[in-house]
């Protein structure tokens, strides 16, 4: 227990608003985690599987209208409207507060509320946060052990004075004394993921699925720590962190912002293609930097594991992610095989001929739909990952040496392009689009424009954030600052093929970023940035016709003035809170492609 008379004072206050049976603290052990497991069998929302195919771990069904998060039920309240910016949803503080209040309002009767204590990054370290989670969710509490550090040992770094990022989350499912329980209770009606940046505070209410129900996440480590990191000069971003080693043994780090399911996690757990070369994983979705003493910039991995998407997850596209999953795991709205193993689209050359599908209804190949849900996820200990980096759990963070963008663009973005300097890199990041997909509720395949893949995790108004990322780049020496790069694995031929064959052999453009950092490989200026000379991307091994590898590296100034309007256009969404260095890099762009041929 605690003597901080803070966090005590909380939990007696929405203890009393929520009025849950009982109010349990969670003590981070591994007893404790077992209990979560058999509280979920017990109530019937997970099952244990098989433990020959899959010791210690679960196999969970969420609800089918609670499978995603959900960004037209996420707000950011801040007391001013302007501050939450014109891609969140705002409202106000108080009125929020009240709409909540009422709903929250007896909302765990007949449950327990649990107390997670939790730091996001390694606990104690400079750059760590801590936070407390409230919840009636057994599975929130075990997902939480996997994916932050939980318990005691956090409550110790607290202290008695310590602050804390202060979470409520309720699935908004109060039990009746005769009524018997949902395998997973939810609130269709009403759902709520409301940020109190000026306080912060994350109230949530209504859904259990992932970064909806898992507040140290996305509305931690992202929307309230995006403020903070303004506040305090630092950044926390949508990003992979990853450990570049060469055949020679020199170590490079890189971190990496792509939208939602574009494969970070893939990229952070990489196995290169290319002999000799190494990577090494220390986050695959979020990173907090902090210049050190160095004027470096440093990165650490806020989380303890991985969320990750698992249609698609292969022995082909992520071996490690696979070796990681293989015990002591939780799996949710995947299949499920007659051996009480999990099944989900990809995973296997062969699709098996007959499981359960996440809606529990008998499916066989060819039956017409998909036997995982797209947004299907297993939630994994980092430290279970083969090739996490010894460092990863490192207090000062390691420093970054390039920073990547990129989306899913079928057509006119490049394989990489190099930013000239910081601020051209700003620029890019700021235009960062991409094809969505199944990790949010909505259509998928839609152009969508996501700013240094930011668009639904900052805290505050879009604007004032570019400016931010202008203002680290003046924070320290330009030339202790990291290269900045835009990749697009995802470019499609005439017929629709993909160019480029992905996952693996994105470490020949990993190689070439390297080579980079470190004066070697070569590149020729385009109007959109550097671009690799054909022979400075090693594609020893590879079959790639050379036809697909121009397409792959040439800019077509006619195709990128066309995105001109797009880009001018995304932009007027920002106002006057624009600044104004972005317009100057629009006029120095539209420059380049009038001389270009
Ligand atoms: C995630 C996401 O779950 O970005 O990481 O949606
Ligand atoms: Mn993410």
């Amino acid at each position: 227990m605690t003597r901080n008379q803070k966090l005590l004072e909380f939990v007696e206050q929405m203890a009393a608003m929520c009025r849950p049976d009982r109010i349990y603290w969670c003590d981070g052990t591994e007893e404790e985690y077992q209990l979560m497991m058999r509280l979920m069998v017990q109530a019937g929302t997970a099952i244990w599987m098989d433990h020959s195919k899959r010791p210690n771990s679960i196999y969970v069904r969420s609800d089918p209208l609670d499978v995603a998060r959900v960004e037209d039920r996420t707000f950011i309240c801040s007391v001013r409207r302007e501050d939450a910016g014109p891609t969140n949803n705002w409202a106000d503080p108080m009125d929020m507060k009240r709409t909540l209040s009422s709903l929250f309002d007896g909302s765990m009767r007949g449950r327990t509320m649990f107390v997670i204590p939790y730091s996001m990054g390694p606990t104690g370290s400079h750059i760590a946060k801590i936070g407390v989670e409230l919840t009636d969710s057994p599975y929130v509490v075990a997902n939480m052990h996997i994916m932050t550090r939980v318990g005691n040992k956090v409550l110790e770094v607290l202290g008695e004075e310590g602050d804390f990022v202060r979470g409520l989350h309720s699935v908004g499912a109060p039990l009746e004394k005769s009524a018997p329980d949902a395998p997973w209770p939810c609130n269709a009606q009403h759902k709520y993921i409301c940020h109190f940046p000026d306080t912060r505070e994350i109230w949530s209410f209504g859904s259990g699925y992932g970064g909806n129900a898992l507040l140290g996440k996305k509305c931690h480590a992202l929307r309230i720590a995006s403020v903070q990191a303004r506040d305090e000069g630092w950044m926390a971003e949508h990003m992979l962190i990853l450990k570049l080693t060469n055949p020679e043994g020199r170590v490079h780090y890189l971190t990496g912002a792509f939208p939602s399911a574009c494969g970070k996690t893939n990229l952070a757990m990489l196995v290169p293609t290319i002999p000799g070369w190494k990577v090494e994983t220390i986050g695959d979705d979020i990173a907090w930097m902090k210049f050190g003493t160095d004027g470096r910039l440093r990165a650490i991995n806020p989380e303890a594991g991985f969320f990750g998407v698992a249609p698609g997850t292969s022995m082909k596209t992520n071996l490690n992610a696979i070796l990681a999953a293989s015990h002591s795991s939780i799996f949710t709205n995947c299949a499920l095989t007659p051996e009480g193993d999990v099944w989900w689209e990809g995973m296997t050359e062969e699709e098996p001929p007959e499981v359960m599908d996440w809606l529990r209804r008998p499916w066989y190949p060819g039956c017409g739909r998909t036997a995982a849900h797209p947004n299907a996820r297993f939630t994994t200990p980092a430290a279970q990952c083969p090739v996490i980096a010894p460092e990863w759990e490192d207090p000062d963070g390691v420093p970054v040496d390039a920073i990547l963008f990129g989306g899913r663009r079928g057509q006119v973005i490049p394989l990489v392009t190099e930013a000239f300097d910081w601020q051209h890199g700003t620029f890019i990041g700021s235009i960062t689009s991409s094809e969505t997909t199944a990790a949010a509720a909505g259509k998928v395949g839609q152009l969508r424009r996501d700013p240094m893949a930011m668009l639904p995790f900052c805290g505050y108004h879009m604007g004032d954030y570019f400016s931010h990322w202008l203002k680290i780049g003046e924070m320290t020496d330009p030339s202790l600052l990291p290269r900045i790069y835009y990749v697009n694995w995802f470019r499609r031929d005439s017929q629709g093929h993909f160019l480029w064959p992905g996952y693996a052999e994105n470490c020949r453009v990993l190689k070439w970023i390297f080579e980079r950092v470190d004066g070697k490989a070569q590149a020729i200026d385009t109007p959109i940035g550097r671009l690799p000379t054909p022979e400075s991307l090693d594609l020893s091994g590879l079959d790639i016709s050379a036809a697909a590898l121009q397409e792959l590296l040439t800019v077509d100034a006619g195709e990128m003035r066309t995105e001109v309007p797009l880009i001018k256009e995304h932009y007027t969404t920002f106002g006057d809170r624009l600044p104004k260095e972005f317009n100057e890099q629009v006029k120095l762009l539209e420059e380049r492609l009038a001389k270009a041929v």
